[in-house]
């Protein structure tokens, strides 16, 4: 790492003790931009990476709720806004029990770079909570989103913070969460949260874009390389939002996907997944993996507490958590014969496993890039919002199309001009940068 840079690093350490997940995020991001501040010594004249590492606001807050048996529960929410240099803050709410500062600051951290990678007027914020939605109620569900926007709705905003789903919060969450923001303000303020039903504001292909906009991402790498989907063996990690479109958008590309996962195992259907039967049991039921193989037959096998890239495929899209990669899963997956990988989550391939893609010349497409699709649109459902208008499926894909090789194609012109042809880390991270640090100069001292 470019000395400057290494000393910046080693104040974040100290000024965010603990904090795993926001230091690696910042350190793969400051492990790229070193070339850039010798094309522009004003960017460090005037602390710009500096003022970048340390959020511009953060929240958090005591969310009390009483459950189904009438027992009070506490959790703890978070709303950090990270950096407001291009537009209202942006970003989802993650709900899962391992929820804390660290992990929403990385989070928030990596929306920055890819905010700004989209081309759209939006800045970079995160939130959520450690609460556990597994084995709740709707009933339980909906009472503690009432609680967290009862405290949430405050910060919050069509021009000031505008959130949406991630882990753990989906259609069902966002519709509460929209509602008790209406009840409590007495403003039918579409913009100030996307991923919104259809029926109350929401855009057509918020739901399938990041999964779609990913496929679509990796597809361009292809091509960038002669290639493309068809008749490909893919697998998926998750079989939440990002990973069900995923399968959707690359069975329709000629893909043969032929292994997904959750927390509990893996399936594998070497017929390719049945997303009908997915669906139904991960987004009607909301049931366990098990359940699929034991539906589908003889044609799948269910692999309980084992890790989903043991199964040899050409390409994989890690669509479930961070660092679900490691090095050693890397070099399996390169020695399997894996030629790309788009990264639907955020962070999911520690910082060994993306050494071994791009040494092994892997085409790798990292998060900030490859999963902006999910954001993307969702400044288009704040447009849409805005001009109280509402557009067809086609048209909205086509967008989302458009964005996401727009992105592939500045990752590579930037690598290129960079003098590392091929590397859409250094890309994402490079052109990411350069758009906010643009903004934060013109701004001032902000
Ligand atoms: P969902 O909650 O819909 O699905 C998450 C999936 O990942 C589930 O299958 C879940 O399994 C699995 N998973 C979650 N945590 C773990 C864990 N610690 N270990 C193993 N498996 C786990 O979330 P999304 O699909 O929305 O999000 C998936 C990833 O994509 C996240 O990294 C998110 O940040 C990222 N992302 C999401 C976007 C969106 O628009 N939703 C946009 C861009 C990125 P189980 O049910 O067993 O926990
Ligand atoms: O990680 C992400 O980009 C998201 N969870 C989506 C954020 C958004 O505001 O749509």
């Amino acid at each position: 790492m470019h000395e400057k840079l290494s000393s910046i690093y080693d104040n974040v350490l100290r000024r965010n003790p603990g904090e795993t997940e926001f230091h690696q995020a910042v350190r793969e991001v400051l492990e790229s931009i070193g070339p850039v501040l010798g094309k522009h010594p004003e960017y460090a004249e005037s602390k710009i990476i500096e003022r970048i590492c340390e959020p511009e606001r953060q929240i958090i807050f005591r969310v009390p709720w009483a459950d189904d048996r009438g027992e009070v529960q506490i959790n703890r929410g978070f709303r950090v806004e990270f950096n407001g240099a291009l537009g209202p803050y942006k970003g989802g709410l993650r709900f899962h029990p391992s929820v804390y500062l660290g992990i929403v600051k990385f989070l928030g951290f990596e929306q920055i770079f890819k905010n700004s990678l989209t081309g759209l007027p939006i800045g970079g914020g995160k939130g959520g909570s450690d609460f556990d939605p597994k084995g709740r109620s709707d009933r339980e569900v909906m009472r503690f989103c009432q609680s967290f926007m009862t405290e949430l709705y405050r910060h919050i905003g069509e021009y000031t913070d505008v959130p949406a789903g991630d882990i753990g919060v989906g259609g069902r969450e966002i519709g509460y969460l929209f509602g008790q923001y209406k009840r409590i303000t007495n403003r039918y303020e579409s913009g100030v949260i996307t991923g919104k039903g259809l029926a109350y504001g929401g855009a057509q292909v918020r739901t399938e874009a990041t999964g779609y906009g990913c496929a679509f991402f990796v597809d361009e790498m292809l091509k960038a390389r002669g290639t493309s989907f068809d008749g490909r063996r893919v697998t998926v990690s998750g079989s939440g939002n990002v990973a069900v479109y995923t399968i959707e958008k690359i069975e329709q590309l000629g893909g043969r996907v032929v292994a997904c996962s959750d927390s509990s195992g893996y399936v594998l259907d070497e017929k390719g997944i049945d997303l009908d039967l997915l669906k139904q049991i991960k987004q009607v039921e909301r049931g366990r993996l098990n359940v699929y193989a034991e539906r589908r037959g003889h044609n799948a096998t269910f692999v309980a507490g084992r890790n989903v890239w043991e199964v040899p495929c050409e390409v994989a899209m890690p669509s479930a958590t961070q660092n679900e990669i490691t090095g050693r899963d890397a070099a399996v997956m390169v020695g399997n014969g894996c030629i790309a990988v788009g990264e639907g989550a955020n962070m999911p391939t520690t910082p060994e496993g993306i050494k071994v893609f791009l040494e092994a010349g892997v085409a790798f497409g990292p998060g900030k890039a490859a999963n902006a699709g999910g954001v993307a649109t969702s400044a288009l459902e704040m447009q849409q919002n805005a001009s109280r208008d509402s557009w067809t499926f086609e048209f909205s894909e086509h967008r989302l199309e458009e964005i996401m090789r727009d992105i592939h194609d500045r990752c590579l012109q930037t690598a290129d001009e960079y003098g590392m042809p091929g590397d859409y880390v250094a890309g994402a991270n490079i052109d990411g940068f350069r758009r906010v640090a643009d903004a934060m100069l013109a701004l001032g001292l902000i």
